[in-house]
């Protein structure tokens, strides 16, 4: 967020030189907001009238955020079913058990498939959490189907009266198809008997711009309702939630700033803006 505000309280409020623009455009690309978004800020505060310089960016980047629901969906008659889906290592699991932790702060009976059945210490590593939390956590064999171990989850769900089944999935390569169709079976295969409510894609902040193309895939793929980006404690940048706002006009529902439980928060973008574009 600092090389936000480094860069507005360079810039007088109203009088602005071509430069200074040339050389905002260009801090706003390094703050990971985007070519396009930094285009659209360049150009409308070029074409302003009476608004302030500051007010004019503030505009287009709120306009620059999805519009859809950031509510977590609820399903009172039936367990509601999240997927967590995303790349290797951008924090699905850790996200998955704050996110379970969140949810059962909200008195929401909470339940955890280990659907992530590639790596033994992958179950080892949810169930860590599950003992911790409380929370229940089926798993399979090592190796054993993911589409299985997670409709096991979703019966059992229904069965116990679960509010919530979270759907911990392996991390994929975007770009390797039968890993994608491994994780549309699961989809699939849960949705034979209990609807799939949110499909969260993890997105580490850290990385950037390529974080988008694999989210678009994903969506493609298995319907993303929702983001969740991580790892915001490490980046000084923040410029990346409304990048890909912008980009797919998927709503970021939660961020994740740290490795513990309480390093999680709903994504609030009116209180994000303010802080981005403070003084
Ligand atoms: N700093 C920071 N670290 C995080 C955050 N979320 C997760 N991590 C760390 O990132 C690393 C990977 O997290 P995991 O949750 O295992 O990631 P994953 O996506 O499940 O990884 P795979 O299952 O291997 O694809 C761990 O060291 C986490 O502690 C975050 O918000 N901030
Ligand atoms: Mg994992």
């Amino acid at each position: 967020m600092s090389l936000f505000k480094k860069l507005f309280a360079k810039i007088s409020r109203n009088d602005i030189s071509t430069l200074d623009l040339l050389e905002l455009e260009s801090l706003l690309i390094e703050a990971d907001l985007g070519a396009g978004v930094a285009k659209k800020i360049i150009e409308n505060s070029k074409s302003r009238k009476n608004e302030d310089f500051l007010d004019s960016v503030k505009r287009t980047l709120s306009e620059s955020l999805s519009n859809k629901s950031r509510e977590i969906s609820y399903d009172s008659e039936k367990p509601t079913v999240i997927l967590i889906v995303g790349v290797n290592g951008t924090g699905k699991t850790t996200s998955a058990a704050k996110l379970a932790n969140y949810l059962k702060n909200e008195n929401r009976k909470v339940m955890i498939a280990a659907a992530d059945t590639f790596r033994a210490a992958a179950v080892a590593q949810i169930q860590t959490w599950g003992e911790r939390l409380g929370i229940p956590v089926v798993f399979g064999n090592d190796g054993a189907d993911p589409a299985a171990v997670a409709f096991d989850a979703a019966k059992r769900s229904i069965t116990e009266k679960f509010d919530y089944l979270i759907i911990d999935t392996a991390g994929r390569l975007h770009t390797k198809d039968n890993l994608m169709a491994e994780l549309e079976k699961v989809k699939r295969v849960v949705e034979k008997i209990i609807p799939v409510n949110e499909v969260l894609f993890v997105l580490d902040g850290t990385t950037g711009q390529n974080g988008l193309a694999q989210a678009q895939i994903f969506n493609e793929s298995v319907g993303v309702t929702g983001l969740i980006v991580t790892k915001l404690d490490g980046s000084a940048k923040g410029g990346i939630a409304i990048a890909t706002e912008a980009a797919l006009d998927l709503p970021i529902k939660f961020i994740g700033t740290g490795e513990t439980l309480t390093d999680f928060a709903r994504f609030e973008s009116v209180k994000y803006l303010e802080d981005l574009t403070s003084l």
